[in-house]
């Protein structure tokens, strides 16, 4: 009487792997919806401002964002019409720095309202967005 017979061989077992494919589902999303500052008017230009930063849950290009300022931000300074937001203020695209560009008046306008954008790297035709809003006072 033997417990185990020799001739029985344990079951084959292979391993599958099995790989899932990211799809780009999830938007960048703002740390904060809006952010607020003040800036002397007499800052000089290419000063960073604050940093805005925006998290995508999804993995490589899908999750990598970059920044950039809303190109709709026209406004109007010392009676000029027709000067860019985004002129007066840049974003670092791979930081999120926003800085600067120009020299601002107070007695021509006290405050600004900036859009900033954050993208994914996705697949163009599904990449994703957000924008948060910075009023500069
Ligand atoms: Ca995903
Ligand atoms: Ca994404």
């Amino acid at each position: 009487m033997s417990a185990s017979s020799p001739g029985s061989s344990s079951p084959a077992t292979t391993t599958v792997k099995i790989s899932v494919v990211d799809v780009n589902d999830n938007a960048p999303v703002f740390e904060k919806p809006s952010y607020e500052l003040s800036v002397h008017e007499s800052t000089p230009t290419a000063t960073p401002l604050l940093s805005v930063r925006a998290v995508d849950a999804d993995s490589g290009d899908n999750g990598r964002v970059s920044y950039s300022i809303a190109a709709a931000g026209v406004g109007s300074i010392g009676g000029s019409i027709g000067v860019d937001i985004g002129d007066l203020f840049s974003i670092d695209s791979v930081g999120g720095v926003v800085s600067l560009q120009a020299g601002l008046d107070r007695e021509s306008r006290d405050s600004f309202e900036v859009t900033v954008v954050a993208e994914d790297n996705g697949p163009t035709d599904s990449r994703k967005s957000s924008s948060a809003t910075i009023v500069v006072k």
